[in-house]
């Protein structure tokens, strides 16, 4: 198939550092998106370097594009407003930008930490489903909360389909016990991506994140329902980690708790 046109925001983070090494051998031509400049640019990539909030250059961003997969934002608990700036007003200008240029198809970085205060299963307990009751654990999970439901909205309203990926811990190796239960290897990142890119009639679809990990804690089967086939399991990092840390202790909320310390981390108050 002819190379297909994404405009990827947030490239110059940890995720889109990754992605933009795995995505091109599934055939996309990469324009990326961030505030931060990105490094080592390629021949075949096309750079914006501009705020969320800067609806002009968003505008000139997503113009001509097949598809969004939108990973820009602040990725850990912040103060309200500066999570409020960013991922709340950040991804409604996003939204905006695709609707006007007629862009059909949003892939959206959501978070484990938008469901962060749901009881992790113990083992052999039934696994998370995607429509459990949202509970987020900071600003952070809630402004997650809030970029699904605007995505609902956008499919409900103006007909643009979004799949919301609730991801878990999205870094080269697991380094928690609990991350053994939610990691996404890059690799199996860039799959599960090209599948909500690809997929049809996806609607507002919600998904999980994550490797096909022996001790997982969510249902990837609407995740799998896309098409995405996990290759990597968290397993053979797990005899090492629970030697150094100790098997998860269930009355500690952070190890608890699907969110892990984000439940229990002091709030960060305006300063
Ligand atoms: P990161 O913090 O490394 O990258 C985020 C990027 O967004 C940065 O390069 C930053 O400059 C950019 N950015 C922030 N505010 C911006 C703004 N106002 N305008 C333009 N660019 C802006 O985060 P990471 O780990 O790469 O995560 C990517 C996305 O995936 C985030 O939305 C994060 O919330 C989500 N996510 C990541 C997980 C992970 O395990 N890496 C887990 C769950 C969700
Ligand atoms: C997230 O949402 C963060 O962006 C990432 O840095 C990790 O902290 C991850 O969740 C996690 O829960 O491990």
């Amino acid at each position: 198939p002819a190379p297909r046109t994404l405009l990827l925001t947030g490239a110059a983070g940890g995720l889109g550092t990754h992605l933009r090494k795995l995505l091109p051998s599934y055939g996309y031509r990469l324009r990326l998106f961030d505030v931060m400049p990105v490094e080592e640019v390629r021949d075949t990539e096309e750079v914006v370097t501009a705020d969320l909030a800067d609806r002009a250059a968003l505008r000139e961003a997503v113009r001509g594009v097949d598809a969004v997969l939108h990973l820009a934002g602040i990725s850990l608990e912040s103060s309200f407003e500066k999570i409020l700036r960013a991922n709340i007003e950040g991804t409604y200008h996003l939204y905006e930008a695709v609707r006007e240029e007629g862009v059909g198809r949003v892939v959206l970085a959501s978070s484990n930490h938008a469901v962060g205060y749901t009881p992790a299963p113990g083992p052999g307990g039934p696994l998370i489903p995607v429509d459990t009751p949202r509970r987020p654990d900071t600003f952070y999970g809630l402004s997650k909360a809030f970029d699904e439901d605007l995505a609902q909205l956008y499919w409900d309203r103006h007909g643009l389909e979004t799949v919301s990926v609730r991801i878990g811990s999205c870094f080269p190796e697991p380094t928690t016990v609990r991350m053994l239960s939610i990691w996404m290897s890059p690799a199996d990142a860039a799959r599960l991506f090209h599948a909500a890119l690809t997929a049809e009639d996806v609607g507002h679809t919600v998904v999980y994140g994550s490797s096909a990990n022996t001790r997982l804690w969510w249902d990837l089967s609407s995740a799998r329902a896309l098409g995405y086939e996990p290759q990597d399991d968290s397993e053979p990092f797990a005899a090492k980690l629970i030697a150094e840390q100790g098997e998860l202790d269930r009355s500690k909320p952070e190890q608890a708790l699907l969110g892990g310390h984000f439940t229990t981390d002091p709030p960060i108050w305006p300063h």
